[in-house]
């Protein structure tokens, strides 16, 4: 993923003609497309193929499970071109691991969920962020997910991570502030509803792109 626009989209619209229509109206505004279970559950997992052929695509599987199955779901979704996967730490370090190699075997770029960008991710993930972001570092991840809607907690991620990137979710329809977010350290917005419901999808991207700080 090459840094350009500093944005990534998150495409959770539910058909493939739908999702193939916005991809290709908005590539030129984003640096990834992100597909996640309402896409790929609904189009199948060809749209990943279908998409990777003109944009990178990060699969946001957050995947959570024994290193086995871990593996599994990695193989598959990067065996149908996606150059990304989004995996969550709490299953522990052998499952982390799995993602890993796999994403390695494909020269493709895993990234570690800290902490969540909804008020409920307070709860459990907050307390552990820290360890998250550290379980990243030790696995080797190419970077990890951190919160738009809490920007002081990407500070303090940055400052386990060192060089490894930030992508962050939670800019616009969650409320959270992107110059707030860059200014804290992340490196990539991930941005969804506040692009792919606008009325006019492309006049937002262009919006949202004017309104963030210089690189
Ligand atoms: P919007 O809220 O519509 O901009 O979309 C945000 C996207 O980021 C959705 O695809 C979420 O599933 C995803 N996301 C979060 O919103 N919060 C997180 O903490 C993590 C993710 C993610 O891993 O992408």
């Amino acid at each position: 993923m090459k840094k350009k626009t500093r944005l990534i989209l998150a495409l959770d619209v539910t058909t493939r003609e739908q999702a193939l229509s916005l991809a290709l109206q908005l590539k030129d505004y984003f640096d990834a497309i992100k597909i996640g279970y309402p896409l790929i559950l609904s189009a199948g997992l060809g749209i990943v193929t279908e998409i990777s052929a003109f944009a990178p695509v990060i699969a946001d599987l957050k995947v959570a499970d024994i290193p086995n199955t871990n593996r599994l779901i990695c193989q598959a979704v990067l065996g149908a071109g996606a150059g990304g996967i989004i995996a969550q730490a709490f299953p522990g370090k052998d499952s982390l691991q799995a993602c890993a190699k796999s994403a390695a075997a494909h020269g493709a770029d895993l990234f570690v969920v800290t902490e969540m960008s909804h008020p409920g991710a307070e709860l459990f993930m907050a307390p552990l962020a820290e360890n998250m972001a550290r379980l990243a570092v030790e696995v080797g991840a190419a970077g990890v997910v951190a919160p738009a809607t809490r920007p002081e907690r990407i500070k303090l991620i940055r400052s386990i991570i060192g060089e490894r990137i930030i992508i962050s979710p939670g800019v616009g329809a969650q409320g959270g502030s992107a110059g707030a977010a860059l200014e804290a350290g992340a490196d990539y917005l991930i941005v969804g509803r506040s692009v792919y419901e606008a009325e006019d999808p492309v006049v937002s991207a262009k919006k949202v792109l004017a309104l963030l700080p210089p690189a």
